[in-house]
């Protein structure tokens, strides 16, 4: 029985979200998601996200493909989350290629690609500019 762990951010949930989901939950039996807290965020891209974190894990609960979701208050309590959560495989999209590799210890650690021409900046430019 193989668990996978991720973490992200998912706001304004698109098509790239979905997919590296699905992609991290064919790689074990079992997916577990760190959604960002909303004060994360603000320190690591000086903004709020769009969907606060109570709307963004109610619709990463609600995928088919995860099995559990919890908040990630910080980066660097990755290796406590996958610990605690029995985790043997770590999956980031290739954005964060190498950043995580100081976890290599307690778990596996994947890069997927990421879907090309879609983010949650983009989207919020366009709309903004619509
Ligand atoms: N993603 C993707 N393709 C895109 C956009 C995003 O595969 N076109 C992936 C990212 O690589 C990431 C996941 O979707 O694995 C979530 O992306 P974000 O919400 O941007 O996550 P981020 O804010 O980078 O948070 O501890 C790590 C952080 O919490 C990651």
């Amino acid at each position: 029985n193989r668990t996978v762990i991720t973490f992200g951010t998912f706001d304004v949930f698109h098509v790239g979200h979905v997919r590296v989901l699905q992609r991290a939950a064919e790689l074990g039996d079992r997916l577990v998601v760190g959604v960002s807290a909303d004060a994360l965020n603000v320190a690591k891209k000086g903004r709020a996200p769009i969907f606060n974190e109570a709307e963004r894990l109610e619709i990463i609960s609600a995928l088919k493909v995860v099995d559990e979701v919890f908040l990630e208050e910080s980066l660097e309590l990755k290796r406590d989350y996958i610990l605690e959560r029995g985790a043997d495989v770590l999956v980031m999209g290739d954005d964060w290629a190498g950043k995580f590799d100081w976890v290599s210890d307690v778990c596996e650690v994947i890069y997927l690609p990421r879907t090309p021409s879609v983010s949650t900046t983009g989207l919020i430019e366009h709309i903004a500019g619509l």
